[in-house]
């Protein structure tokens, strides 16, 4: 709120003005990738569904008071969707007949909207937020079991990209069902959730490049899994035999969450496909979500000092700020428009604070929204052409040469391509 990255529209509602959607839009860029990495396909369904999906479901009434209930000008019961079991359920039983063309798995990154009794923590725990859900079709359950480990370790690299490190933990599976199922937490003193697990979690590599999604995944799930780690609503003291001194009691956000419940809705809404023998076999379905919008605030939960956020380079808004010190003087705003038309070049995103505000101000300013890198043209750099570069990670400043920024910009990995 404080940066103008969301304006709170109304309770649990909020706007995303240019510095957040920015952000947003990066992270979701993020998952979308690491989804199509794995052979899940994108598509879109509509927030608004009918109500007959969810009572073949048997869900429209177990849901309760948290699922926004709408009525049409002809009086047809509509709601705003909460998420999509049903709906998914419903393409895939129109599309899909014969086991010949399973797996399926698709996804689609899509608003949603749950009647929280109490929102709260901003864009945290919201009434309308982004959500990624992606669905999971197979016919047996070791296929099932098979997508599921696909997206458990394919979670555990998106959330490297974001450079966070969020721990699979056992889960509670509410109203989405089954009985295999984990979340995938960071941990942070403002989370939500209590939780518990066993700090050798901290110290296992994620396995980041050459997973090879066709191998057999359970062993690699397996180092994951074999170590203690359960939210509050799975905690049971006497089952858990991590030694005290090993043993993290913390506060932890909830940033995905995975399920595998089997015929739950296969069964009850007729989605049937035909084995290599003719049966009809109801399809063993799994569902995996990622809080896009969640992750915008969890980011900065995980990434900030005194002064303000810190964002990491893969989702930065911008990934440089420039800072003219002396706006109006001919050879300050040279030097800056040559340096930020040089970076366009090179397809950076470059933040140019051309206001003309007291230099405390910018630097507070810049601090405060966080970006990697700031460029400080000042007085002394008219004359000699040197510039201060300045990290802001730990606040490391080195001089550079105006002409040498070109060369440094190639040399990060922000830089993708040159035009
Ligand atoms: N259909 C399943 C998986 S696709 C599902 O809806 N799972 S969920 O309920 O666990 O939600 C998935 C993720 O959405 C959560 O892990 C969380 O990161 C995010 N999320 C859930 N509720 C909210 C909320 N009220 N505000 C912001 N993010 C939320």
């Amino acid at each position: 709120l404080r940066v103008g990255m969301i304006k709170q529209s109304s309770a649990g509602i909020y706007s995303w003005l240019p510095l957040g959607f920015k952000v947003m839009k990066k992270i979701e860029q993020i998952v979308r990738e690491e989804q199509n990495r794995i052979g899940v396909q994108e598509i879109l369904m509509p927030t608004i569904q009918s109500s007959e999906i969810w009572k073949e479901s048997g869900r429209y009434e177990d849901y309760g008071e948290e699922m926004l209930r709408i009525k049409d000008r002809q009086n047809r019961e509509m709601l705003y969707g909460p998420t999509n079991e049903e709906l998914i359920t419903d393409i895939f039983r129109t599309s899909i007949k014969s086991y010949k063309s399973l797996p399926q798995l698709l996804y689609h990154i899509q608003w949603k909207f749950r009647d929280e009794l109490r929102p709260r923590f901003g864009i945290m725990r919201c009434r309308e937020f982004f959500m990624k859900d992606a669905y999971s079709f197979d016919l047996l359950d070791e296929d099932a079991k098979f997508s599921y480990n696909k997206f458990f370790l394919s979670y555990l690299r998106t959330f490297k990209r974001l450079q966070l490190s969020a721990i699979p933990m056992a889960a509670d599976t509410g109203p989405i069902g089954g009985d295999l199922s984990h979340e995938f937490i960071i941990l942070a003193d403002t989370g939500e959730s209590e939780v518990f697990c066993d700090s050798r979690l901290l110290d296992l590599e994620i396995p980041s490049e050459g997973i090879d999604y066709n191998e057999n995944l359970q062993s690699m799930v397996d180092n994951w899994t074999c170590y203690y780690a359960a939210t509050d609503e799975k905690h049971e003291p006497h089952k858990c035999t991590v030694p005290d001194e090993m043993l993290i009691k913390a506060r932890g956000i909830e940033v995905g969450h995975i399920f595998y419940f089997g015929t739950k809705y296969s069964q009850k809404m007729n989605a049937f496909v035909q084995d290599s023998e003719g049966n009809k076999v109801a399809i063993e379905m799994g569902s995996y979500g990622i809080g896009v919008s969640r992750l915008v605030g969890a980011i900065i939960e995980s990434s900030h000092d005194e002064k303000g956020i810190i964002w990491p380079e893969s989702i930065a808004p911008w990934s440089i700020g420039l800072i003219n010190l002396n706006v109006g003087d001919p050879e300050s705003d040279e030097i800056c428009e040559k340096i930020y038309s040089g970076c366009s070049k090179y397809s950076v995103d470059m933040l140019y604070d051309d206001r003309n505000e007291r230099a405390g101000t910018k630097f507070a300013d810049m601090d405060l929204i966080g970006l990697p890198w700031q460029i400080i043209v000042g007085p002394r750099g008219l004359k000699t052409g040197v510039v201060e570069l300045k990290r802001r990670v730990d606040g490391e400043s080195k001089e550079m040469l105006v002409g040498d920024i070109p060369e440094w910009i190639k040399g990060r990995s922000f830089c993708d391509k040159e035009y």
